[in-house]
């Protein structure tokens, strides 16, 4: 049987599924990625100075609008078939956890509100100083190209300066969200690890982590990476081609629970 009807015949027999995406889930949205080689924003944009307290500290006007560009570029995508396909496995699975290091919205546009957000928002900044929330302005941003430079707004309450509601290199992850994505992650039968190079900690470890507590790992991405010498199912190309053809076959089938 080929890789892709066996992983649905897996999933037919699963009670706890997890899906682990990044960058590459929204790539088919014209969201880039940050490490492919030619469209990546890593090979034009340096991240010790765009996503590091420090890069925030010494030039804020510099970081703050190129987070605005990618607002911007964030909230003129549209879901695209991977994360369509994502939310319509929602309810073909008894519980499902979507796990995600990505600060888009498109995941929740598509239709799933739950999810766990390791690394933030795009969409929720807050105070540098004191961490209240900065509500944004209603619409779009007017942004035309990145690298402009914007100065920040101030805090209503301390004056500090708004800063992005991601988490940086060097920052620690939400806390709570990280222990409630190692528990779904340690208690799974299946995870699919969806569009991430696994190059970033901790979010990477957690397929390893699923495979060393017995869960079955599928990992879709057209290139290859460090997980696929520890995943069951390597499948090779984009999200938006693999995933509905997963959803649709597990659709049609009865289950077998
Ligand atoms: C497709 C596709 C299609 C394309 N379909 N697929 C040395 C060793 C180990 C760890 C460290 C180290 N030195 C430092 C660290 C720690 C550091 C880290 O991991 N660094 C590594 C880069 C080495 N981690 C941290 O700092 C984390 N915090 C932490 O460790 O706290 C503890 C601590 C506290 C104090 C001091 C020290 C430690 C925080 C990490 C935060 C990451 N933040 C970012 C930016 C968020 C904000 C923003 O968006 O600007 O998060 S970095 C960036 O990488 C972003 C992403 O969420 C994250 C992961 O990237 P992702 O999603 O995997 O994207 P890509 O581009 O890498 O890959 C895309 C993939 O898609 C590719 O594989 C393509 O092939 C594929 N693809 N098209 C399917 N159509
Ligand atoms: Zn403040």
């Amino acid at each position: 049987m080929e890789a892709l009807s066996l992983v649905v015949s897996r999933l037919q027999q699963c009670q706890r599924v997890v899906v682990f995406t990044g960058a590459g889930v929204s790539a088919e949205s014209a969201i880039p990625t940050f490490r492919d080689a030619l469209t990546g924003l890593w090979s034009r944009f340096d991240p010790a100075r765009l996503a590091s307290p420090e890069g925030f500290l010494s030039d804020p006007d510099l970081v703050w609008g190129w987070y605005e560009w990618r607002r911007r570029k964030a909230l003129l995508a549209e879901p695209n078939p991977a994360h369509l396909a994502i939310a319509r496995l929602l309810p073909l699975v008894p519980e499902l956890t979507l796990i995600t290091q990505n600060v888009d919205n498109l995941h929740e546009r598509a239709g799933n509100q739950h999810l766990l957000r390791l690394h933030g928002s795009l969409h929720q900044p807050r105070c540098f100083n004191c961490a209240t929330p900065y509500p944004l302005p209603e619409g779009i941003p007017d942004e035309p190209e990145g690298g402009r430079r914007l100065t920040p707004p101030r805090c209503a309450r301390c004056s500090g300066p708004i800063r992005p509601g991601v988490v940086w290199f060097g920052e620690s992850l939400p806390e709570t969200i990280w222990q409630q994505a190692e528990q779904a992650t340690n208690q799974c039968d299946l995870l699919f690890s969806i569009g991430t190079s696994s190059l970033v900690w901790p979010a990477a470890q957690l397929p390893f982590q699923a495979k060393q507590h017995g869960a079955t790992v599928v990992q879709i991405n057209p290139n290859g990476t460090s997980l696929d010498p520890v995943a069951d199912f390597n499948l090779h190309g984009p999200a938006g081609f693999i995933l509905p053809q997963i959803v649709n076959a597990l659709a049609e089938e009865p289950l077998q629970r």
